[in-house]
């Protein structure tokens, strides 16, 4: 079995929350090692190669704003299939929907923002994993996720 890594951001809305602990708690908890971990303020740069995907988009210039509006945390998780099981501990983006038990279901609601604040970022694919954590840490290695 292939052992898989997933770039995991804690936003600015968790940072502010004091959810730092809660949200490595329950990734560490599920039984996922973390590899990497910064504290770090996330300028446009690099949060428009981030969410390159969602150029163009309603949501795009408040979404860049609101993930550069305080502190973020990036960590590297590591597990057998945890891009998946992360996204899984994460919820649906909507908060609203998003179900009981899990990080934006317990953790999160509605703001009436323009963006929707949901507590944390998990990169969707193996190919969203890998780029987005040569995004985040430079010079960690990617090999286990090709
Ligand atoms: P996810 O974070 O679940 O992967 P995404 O990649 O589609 O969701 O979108 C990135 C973030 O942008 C998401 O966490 C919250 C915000 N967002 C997504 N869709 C939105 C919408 N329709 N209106 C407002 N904000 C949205
Ligand atoms: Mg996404």
């Amino acid at each position: 079995m292939i052992t898989e890594r997933t770039l995991v951001l804690i936003k600015p809305d968790g940072v502010k929350r004091g959810l730092i602990g809660e949200v490595i708690s329950r990734i560490e908890t599920k039984g996922y090692a973390i590899v990497a971990l910064k504290m770090m303020q996330a300028d446009r740069q690099l949060l428009e190669q981030h969410y390159a995907e969602h150029a163009g988009k309603t949501f795009f210039e408040p979404l860049v704003e609101f993930m550069s509006s305080g502190p973020i945390v990036a960590l590297i998780a590591e597990g057998n299939r945890v891009i998946e099981g992360f996204r899984s501990l994460a919820g649906a983006t909507d908060p609203t929907v998003a179900a009981p038990g899990t990080i934006r279901g317990d953790l999160a609601r509605d703001q009436g923002t323009k963006v929707v604040q949901n507590i944390v970022h998990g990169s969707d694919s193996v190919e969203s994993a890998n780029r987005e954590i040569q995004i985040f840490f430079k010079d960690f290695s990617i090999e286990r996720n090709t």
